[in-house]
């Protein structure tokens, strides 16, 4: 990321495949001059491309002035373009070949291919936006559904760098204020105390702990949780998956050992992205089959995020099962009396269930009965609520997870050592590092490495 911004990078900006339109984005100082040395305008009058305005033409091939596309042109000159550099889109039909082939003609005429991000990156460098804002443009593209894009709109707003910088600048207004007491002890100055210190100290810690809080519950709306259906065969797991996904994607038979292989759908459970997974069931006497399906089970059941644990409830209860839910972490398994349309579960069950505090829902996917609870349970017990996102959350990602995580740790060391006794003097190191970190989030302050890892994520034309 560290090349010379004197470049023309170029790159196709849309997805490679057939479609409607495909666009190749070329930005740097030759932009124009390399638009002018492939465009043949389809308007006599053209003498040069006007900022902002749509040029109908062709892109031709060098030696023989043969038309390679049917095109439209548009220049934005810098700084008000994306890149803040001279940016220059061609607007070509989507095939791949042809998306190539001007790609092609346009690197031959001296652009650089574009590395992932790079677009975004210069954008980043020449002031147009700051990290966090950078990185949403990744978010936004990922974002698997609605909430998730929320999440990113609110960063590439700028919602989310204005709170960062706020807390940056309560914690460099404090230091101001301590280190004036310690240049000047003998000036009244307006000095802090210790409990001051301490409570401004707190407010900005309870800030940031806010906004981890977030990240815990609502990474999984961006990022997607992972749900396995395990039990014993035939208790019903084919048919809840067919169920939560309205169609009939898993085989069901009244023959116990139906799936041996799991297989995996995603789908969007009012607005939480989820990976689902059916497995093998289990039973007695395991043929070899089984066996090998029921181990890749227990790989899933370590990795999922919840486990819905489907139990026939037509069936006899097993108190076997009671056991296995601690064993497997109670807080990530929602246990599904399924066959519900049957006969009503045995009430004694129902209390014993209820008893150890286990979450159980009642179901039946033949008839539907409980679906509604079902995916208020399931999204219940991976978001931690069943309540929607607020409108306004700030949702850090995991390297400002993880930035925000040591400004908090840093705080939490200055509060105890305030507590102790520690001299003022000694403080402001930790309140340094908690403004440095604070300032790697919305770039303010960047190493190479760090832009290296955030735009490598991107993808090719961004
Ligand atoms: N009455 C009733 N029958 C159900 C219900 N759910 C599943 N069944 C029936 O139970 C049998 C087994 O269903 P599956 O969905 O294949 O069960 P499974 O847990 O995937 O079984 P294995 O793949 O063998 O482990 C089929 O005959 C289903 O029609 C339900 O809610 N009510
Ligand atoms: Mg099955």
């Amino acid at each position: 990321m560290s090349k010379s911004l004197n470049e023309t990078i170029a790159a196709v900006a849309t997805p490679l495949g057939p479609g409607g339109i495909g666009i190749i984005r070329i930005s740097g100082p030759e932009s124009r001059l390399i638009g002018r040395a492939l465009f043949r305008p389809a308007r006599q009058e053209f003498s040069d491309f006007r900022p902002y305005v749509l040029h109908h033409g062709w892109i031709i091939e060098d030696t023989e002035a043969l038309a390679l596309d049917e095109v439209l042109v548009s220049y934005m000159p810098g700084p008000g373009s994306y890149t803040g550099e001279d940016v220059l889109e061609i607007n070509c039909h989507g095939g791949p070949a042809v998306v190539r082939a001007v790609l092609e003609r346009v690197l031959a005429h001296g652009a650089r291919a574009a590395e992932p991000g790079e677009f975004t990156c210069r954008a980043f460098i020449n002031g147009r936006m700051d990290l966090s804002q950078a990185e949403s443009v990744a978010e936004l593209i990922a974002a698997p559904t609605e909430s998730g894009l929320g999440f990113a709109g609110r960063k590439l707003s700028g919602a989310f760098s204005r709170e960062i910088k706020r807390l940056r600048e309560q914690l460099l207004s404090l230091k101001a204020a301590i280190s004036a007491d310690l240049d000047f002890p003998d000036e009244q100055l307006e000095s802090l105390g210790p409990a001051e210190v301490c409570s401004s100290i707190r407010e900005v810690r309870s800030t940031l702990l806010g906004l981890l809080e977030n990240f815990s519950r609502y990474n999984c709306l961006r990022q997607g949780a992972l749900v396995v259906l395990v039990g014993r065969v035939n208790a019903g797991k084919s048919s809840l998956l067919n169920r939560l996904l309205g169609r009939s994607r898993a085989i069901v038979t009244p023959f116990p050992g139906t799936t041996r292989d799991y297989l995996e759908e995603m789908v969007n459970l009012r607005g939480l992205p989820v990976r689902l997974v059916d497995t093998a069931g289990s039973r007695a006497a395991p043929d070899e089959v089984e066996q090998a399906g029921l181990k890749q089970g227990e790989e899933l059941i370590q990795a999922a995020d919840l486990v819905c644990l489907v139990v026939d409830g037509n069936e006899p209860f097993e108190q076997e099962i009671l056991r296995r839910i601690p064993e497997m972490g109670a807080g990530r398994v929602l246990l599904l009396m399924n066959k519900a349309d049957l006969k009503p579960v045995d009430p004694d069950v129902q209390d014993k269930i209820q008893a150890r505090g286990f979450d159980a829902v009642y179901v039946s996917a033949k008839s539907g009965f409980g679906l509604d609870a079902l995916i208020s349970g399931i999204r219940k017990k991976i978001i931690g609520t069943e309540a929607e996102p607020r409108a306004d959350a700030l949702v850090p990602n995991l390297r400002q997870k993880n930035k925000i995580q040591s400004a908090a740790q840093l705080l939490e060391e200055l509060e105890q050592d305030l507590e102790l006794g520690v001299g003022f003097d000694a403080l402001t190191l930790y309140l340094d590092e908690a403004v440095a970190a604070l300032s790697e989030i919305t770039g303010a302050i960047s190493s190479e490495d760090v832009l290296e890892r955030v735009f490598s994520s991107f993808c090719i034309g961004k």
